[in-house]
């Protein structure tokens, strides 16, 4: 259901906001991606949340809302991703200096998840890259935090990573962004993991404390960290960690096609995050939080050679589900754990987590929060 720009939502929502300071850069915020969606003819928002002030105001806020409006980036973004040569192999070790990873497609610099841009001033930031091949999806993550935090128990299952620091990956497969039956998976500098599996938008959701989502589910991924700095050490100063992780395609049981094919593209996002909050590829622009997925990137699945792949090409419907895909088990999907690292297989609900950090709202964090 499409609704129309709504300059009243906007100054509700600005009002909303806890001080003085905040308000201003809600203002500007609200108003810039109002004109920018009214620009497109008052449409792109379906069944939209409320929007919000996500994300700081970006330096050049002072300028007003209609310098803003004019580099409002309000495209989601596009990424080709190649499938691995054959011959060619990624250790899941934490590092990624195979030949593949250097080739590999990469999203450049994560943005402020309100304005669409790059911000200095997120106490974490990231960009991530990608393979695949029949078996695995490949996510790398390079990551820079000045202050790693963890500190959940090392054999927790589906801890809140988010309310520490964390990478995510959001996946809606099929391309339509639709929020139908996606995942979300988290992996933190511990290399610890929630992963859990949505049947709608932020949908079921057990309470303020959870669970969110189907938590019973598992990737099965295999995941490795290495650290640039120490979890949970204010005497030094960090500079970042680094995940490398393959997911294997059978995890997405509810997608119509996996592996996808070449010319295939599929819906995902990727944040680098700390309490709550953080920096996307794809920018969420105040359409609501970080699940929303007609906001995540396009990910187009390409052959090692580039084959189907482009920018201009159409994406292939991927089809209709195989017979039987429905009973395959991503649970039971065998989980090989390397020296110093952790993958989920597990059924058991989230487990007690540390208490998260408390203070004022963070402003990179997307609203309403996700949890
Ligand atoms: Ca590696
Ligand atoms: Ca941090
Ligand atoms: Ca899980």
């Amino acid at each position: 259901m499409r609704r129309p720009c709504s300059q009243r939502r906007a100054v509700d929502e600005a009002r909303e906001a806890h001080d003085a300071g905040a308000r201003r850069r809600a203002l500007g915020l609200v108003a810039a991606v109002l004109a920018a969606s009214c620009s497109r003819g008052g449409g792109g928002e379906q069944d939209a949340a409320p929007a919000g002030a996500a994300g700081r105001a970006p330096a050049s806020s002072g300028a007003g809302a209609g310098q803003v409006q004019r580099r409002a980036p309000a495209a989601v973004k596009e990424l080709e991703v190649r499938k691995l040569s054959p011959g060619a192999a990624v250790t899941i070790d934490g590092r990624l200096d195979e030949p593949a990873w250097q080739a590999a497609a990469r999203t450049g610099p994560f943005v402020n998840v309100g304005t669409g841009r790059e911000d200095p001033s997120l106490p974490t930031q990231g960009e991530a890259r990608l393979l695949w091949d029949d078996g695995f999806l490949y996510v790398g993550f390079d990551v820079s935090d000045a202050t790693i935090t963890g500190g959940f128990p090392q054999d927790a299952r589906d801890p809140h990573l988010w309310e520490r620091d964390t990478v995510e990956v959001m996946i809606d497969p099929d391309g339509d962004g639709d929020n139908k039956d996606y995942y979300e998976i988290q992996i933190s500098p511990q290399n610890l993991v929630f992963d859990s599996r949505f049947d709608d938008y932020n949908a079921p959701r057990g309470g303020p404390s959870g669970p969110f989502g189907h938590q019973g589910w598992s990737a099965g991924l295999t995941s490795a960290v290495t650290l640039r700095g120490t979890i949970d050490d204010g005497s030094d100063q960090d500079r970042g960690y680094v995940v490398e992780a393959k997911i294997p395609w059978r995890a997405f049981a509810k997608a119509k096609a996996a592996p996808p094919s070449p010319g295939d593209a599929w819906r995902m996002n990727f944040y680098a995050m700390q309490n709550n909050g953080g920096a996307a590829w794809s920018p969420i622009l105040g359409e609501g939080n970080f699940h929303r997925a007609r906001r995540f990137g396009r990910v187009r699945f390409a052959g090692a050679g580039g084959e189907a792949g482009g920018a201009g090409a159409p994406a292939r419907d991927a089809g209709p589900a195989p017979a039987g895909a429905d009973a395959r088990d991503a649970g039971s999907a065998p989980s090989t754990a390397l020296p110093g690292a952790t993958s989920a297989a597990g059924e058991r609900p989230g487990a007690a987590a540390p208490s998260a950090p408390t203070g004022p709202k963070p402003g990179y964090r997307a609203d309403p929060p996700d949890r």
